[in-house]
Parts: C-alpha cells; sequence; structure tokens
C-alpha cells in the first residue's frame, strides 16, 4: 500500500513542551526519500492544523481537555481517510495523547472491514492514567485508558463505538515507569505488559514472539511508538526520557521482528521532541527503526 504521511504538530497533552516540533523534524531526517530507497510508495499530506497550547494547569484531572479533543477529532478523521483509501498511515506525533484519534479510526476501520486489531505499544509508560488516578493531568498519560472506555466522554467517543478497543487487543512492551494507581488499573484490565524486567530475564526475542503470538492473515497490526521507549542514551530527544530501556540493537530486533509479520497496517510515531534532542539524532534513530519497521534488508537475510 501507499504510506501516507500525517503530521500533527502539537504538544497539547505533554506535561513538556516540543513535541509539536516532531513532524518537522522527521522530515529533516529524511523519512519520505528513506522509505521510498525501500520501493515505497509515500505521500506526505502535510501538518494537520488545531489549537494552539495554551499551557494552563489541569481542570477537574484533565490538562487541556478542550483542545486534546478538537486534535483527536482531526487525527481520528485524517487516519480514517488514509486506511479508507486503503494506505498504510504513518501519524507523526505530537505528543501520545493523539493515539486516541489514531487508534480509534484504526478500530473503527477494522470494525468496518470485519478484521481483527492488535496493537503493539512500545513506551516506556503504560499510558492507562485516568482523571482520578494521574499524578499531573497530563493526556497523554492516559490514552490507553481512554480506548478501552476509561477517560472523558468526548475522548472515549471519538471513533463512534466504546469503548474503542479491548485491552485484550494491547501488547505493551518496553514498560518501567507506571504510577501508583495506574499499576492497579493495569492489573485490574488484565493490561498484557513485556516489561522491561521481563525483557531483561527473557529476551526481546522472546518478548516479541510472545506479543506477536496468534496474529492472522485476517488481523490489523498497528505500532504505537512512544521515542521514549528507547535508552536515553540513544534517544534523548523526548520530554519524559526513563532510564534503562531497550538498546539499539534490542529495539532493532523489536522492529524486524514486527516486519516479519508482515502485518503491519498502521503506524504512531509519538512524543519526538526535538527541543530535547541534540543534532537531530534522535530523530535519525527513530527513522533508522522505521525503515526496519518497513522491511530494511540486512545482510543476513536472503529475500528481503
Ligand atoms: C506519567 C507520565 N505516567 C503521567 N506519562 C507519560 O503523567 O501520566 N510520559 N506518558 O510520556
Ligand atoms: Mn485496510
Ligand atoms: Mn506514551
Ligand atoms: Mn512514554
Amino acid at each position: 500500500p501507499t504510506v501516507a504521511l500525517i503530521g500533527a504538530p502539537t504538544d497539547i497533552g505533554a506535561g513538556a513542551r516540543g513535541a509539536s516540533m516532531g513532524p518537522e523534524a522527521m522530515r529533516v531526517a529524511g523519512i519520505q526519500p528513506a522509505l521510498e530507497a525501500h520501493g515505497l510508495t509515500v505521500v506526505d499530506r502535510g501538518n494537520l492544523i488545531g489549537p494552539a497550547n495554551p499551557w494552563q494547569p489541569p481542570t477537574d484531572g484533565y490538562r487541556h481537555l478542550p483542545e486534546v479533543t478538537a486534535w483527536n477529532r482531526s487525527v481520528h478523521e485524517a487516519v480514517y481517510a488514509e486506511l479508507a483509501q486503503g494506505n498504510l498511515p504513518v501519524l507523526l506525533g505530537g505528543d501520545h495523547c493523539l493515539a486516541i484519534g489514531s487508534i480509534s479510526a484504526v478500530a473503527r476501520h477494522c470494525r468496518e472491514q470485519g478484521k481483527k486489531l492488535r496493537v503493539l505499544w512500545l513506551d516506556a509508560h503504560a499510558d492507562f492514567n485516568t482523571s482520578q488516578l494521574t499524578p499531573s493531568g497530563n493526556i497523554h498519560g492516559m490514552p490507553v485508558a481512554c480506548l478501552s472506555g476509561h477517560g472523558p466522554q468526548e475522548l472515549i467517543e471519538i471513533g463512534g463505538h466504546v469503548p474503542a478497543i479491548s485491552p485484550k487487543w494491547v501488547r505493551q512492551i518496553g514498560i518501567r515507569s507506571v504510577d501508583p494507581g495506574e499499576k492497579r488499573f493495569v492489573h485490574q484490565q488484565d493490561l498484557e505488559v513485556f516489561d522491561m524486567r521481563f525483557i531483561d530475564e527473557m529476551g526481546m526475542r522472546h518478548a516479541m514472539e510472545l506479543a506477536l503470538a496468534t496474529l492472522d492473515a485476517n488481523t490489523h497490526l498497528h505500532v504505537s511508538f512512544d521515542v521514549d521507549f528507547l535508552e536515553p542514551e540513544i534517544a534523548p530527544g523526548v520530554g519524559t526520557t526513563v532510564n534503562g530501556g531497550p538498546t539499539y540493537r534490542e529495539a532493532q530486533l523489536c522492529m524486524e521482528m514486527i516486519a516479519d509479520t508482515g502485518r503491519m497496517a498502521s503506524l504512531d510515531l509519538m512524543e519526538l521532541n526535538p527541543a530535547y534532542d541534540v543534532k537531530n539524532r534522535t530523530a535519525v534513530v527513530a527513522l533508522d527503526l522505521i525503515e526496519s519497521l518497513f522491511g530494511k534488508s540486512t545482510l543476513m537475510r536472503k529475500g528481503h
């Protein structure tokens, strides 16, 4: 399919400013020519527009809820339109609250097409907070909960179906920072989490084998890649770094195993924050990993 790049230049759900510059940083790193060099057809739809960041404190447990809602509606329509045309949308964030719009669109497309959905959530954080549990009010810490039906009405109903997804469809990889109340809720809702302790003990290979198990020809695989998934030493350009993430090699293996399934049909690239970066190197690393997601060949894999 044609790859459609969609820029969503906002940091409306984050606790640090700057993820609004993420889409341009990926263009500067050369995302379109890099994917084209692998034989893909790529169209850049440019940037969505939405409200400015008013940088206000939370009210009733949510920061910037009306603006977050406006941005997510816009993302939902853009991602849905690409899927309806048979394209593979790549959302260039922007902070991770926008996954509400993106994944609700994917879920809507899957419902209409009779497809199963599997969501891989690559992140340091579980993003499973609610207004009651959140220590920050930042909605980028809440998208998985909102998609699962736990959140404000205007966000949970964006896809037209509440809940948009079942937490059973989600596999989280790389998790190492979960707030106390959020942790209880993750267990209560039975989210399947391959945290860093699991990856340390069992290896990325085994974690990914389990996360990708039971995919079939009728499964739409969505990858939601929060750049803070990565070890901060290789990816400093994010607002909320957490030590002890996957190394470059572990992240490459993760991406290559996803590519080998041939099932990835949509992607979010989120939380890239050039204000924290050094000479755009985090964008360059993220692009390198995205190339692997799209099947960049290595010497040892003939025919790839
Ligand atoms: C923290 C940080 N759990 C919060 N979350 C995220 O504010 O809810 N940082 N997602 O990237
Ligand atoms: Mn489709
Ligand atoms: Mn996240
Ligand atoms: Mn994160």
